[in-house]
């Protein structure tokens, strides 16, 4: 299997309820690495570029207004199919859907304050960070 990198988001619901550790720790016990990290507050700005394919859905305002809320963690993951594997990591959007022991299902409050992002595709992976990473910021780990 390949060796991939993705992209992730500690969101502000998640951040407000001291689980970096807990949410970083279930990343490295699924064979996940932290290839890098920042902790910032998104800009309006960012957070609605960001999220721009979902600019039409009727929760977009409510979305960009909890992004920007309170500080976030922003991390590059690496690991063997690491798209794939973040995402059952995660669990489903919707933490009451949420497969138990996910990150979504403990630390997700509802469908929009869901805890964390994870890119769906390697594209999606390669946009998103590049929006918040400069090359030189990602280590190979
Ligand atoms: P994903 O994060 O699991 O990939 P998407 O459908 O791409 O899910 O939605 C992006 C984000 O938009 C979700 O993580 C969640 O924070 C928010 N969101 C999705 N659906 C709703 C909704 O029905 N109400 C409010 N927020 C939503």
């Amino acid at each position: 299997m390949a060796i991939e990198q993705t992209f992730s988001i500690i969101k502000p619901n998640a951040m407000k309820k001291n689980a970096i550790g807990d949410i970083i720790s279930m990343f490295e016990a699924n064979g996940l690495k932290i290839a890098a990290a920042k902790i910032t507050i998104l800009s309006k700005a960012k957070a609605e570029e960001f999220y721009a394919e979902h600019k039409e859905r009727p929760f977009f305002g409510e979305l960009v207004s909890f992004m920007t809320s309170g500080p976030v963690a922003l991390m590059c993951l690496q690991g063997e199919n690491a798209v794939l594997k973040n995402r059952e990591i995660m669990g489903a959007t919707d933490p009451k859907k949420a497969n138990a022991g996910t990150v979504r299902a403990k630390f997700g409050d509802n469908v929009g304050e869901n805890a964390v992002h994870g890119s769906d595709s390697a594209a999606s992976a390669a946009r998103e960070l590049a929006l918040f990473f400069e090359k030189h910021e990602i280590c190979n780990v």
